[in-house]
């Protein structure tokens, strides 16, 4: 399988922590929506990433339809999401939160990297920064009730709560300045120790 796009994006890079936790063999190809745009239009043709090539030449787009796949063929016990029930829409509910985070981190840091600076409109940035820090606030709680955001091991909800946590500290910096997310913070530092996180951090250059 090929995985599109470069971990600087938290939807590359949640899709790439899945999967190694699942074990599942991939190679990367780390092309960028700002640089490598013809490229990304051949595979997807709203010019996005991630997308994910499968060996059958099929190909997936969007983290959402891509991680519904690998769970499908890779996490047959459903360790990293409940097969059913109110636990399945626990973790689905917390696992939102966290790609939500990640929309409104990315709409701020390209609001504010990607338009001239006379054009950035300040009252949209702080309503998806309000956005930002409300997923955040909710992950902080539900990370403060114990190891895992949900239940006693590892899940979606995790990775994604990591990976947004993760991407805030690139693109939208100033958000956790005075850290005000001690239990989130505390469990990026304990999943960073996991390969799957680990070797999935972005490295600009
Ligand atoms: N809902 C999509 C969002 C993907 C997304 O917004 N990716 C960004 C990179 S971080 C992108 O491709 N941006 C270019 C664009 O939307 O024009 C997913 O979960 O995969």
């Amino acid at each position: 399988m090929q995985l599109i796009g470069r971990n600087l994006s938290p939807f590359v890079r949640r899709t790439a922590v899945i999967l190694k936790l699942l074990d599942l063999p991939y190679e990367q190809r780390g092309l960028s929506t700002a640089d490598d745009a013809d490229e990304i239009a051949k595979i997807n043709p709203v010019v996005r990433v991630p997308s994910l090539v499968l060996e059958s030449g099929e190909c997936l787009i969007d983290s959402n339809a891509i991680i519904d796949h690998l769970m499908e063929v890779g996490d047959p016990d459903h360790g990293l999401l409940p097969a059913n029930g109110a636990e399945r829409r626990a973790v689905l509910h917390l696992a939102a939160i966290g790609h939500g985070v990640m929309e409104k981190a990315v709409a701020s840091s390209y609001e504010r990297g990607r338009r001239p600076k006379e054009l950035v409109y300040d009252k949209w940035v702080e309503m998806v920064d309000g956005q930002t820090q409300g997923g955040l606030g909710a992950l902080e709680e539900a990370a403060a009730g114990g190891d895992y955001l949900h239940g006693d091991h590892l899940t979606l909800a995790d990775v994604n709560a990591v990976v947004a946590y993760q991407f805030v500290g690139i693109g939208v910096r100033y958000l956790l300045k005075e850290e005000p997310y001690p239990a989130l913070a505390a469990l990026v530092q304990r999943c960073n120790e996991l390969p799957a996180f680990a070797e999935t951090v972005f490295k600009p250059g």
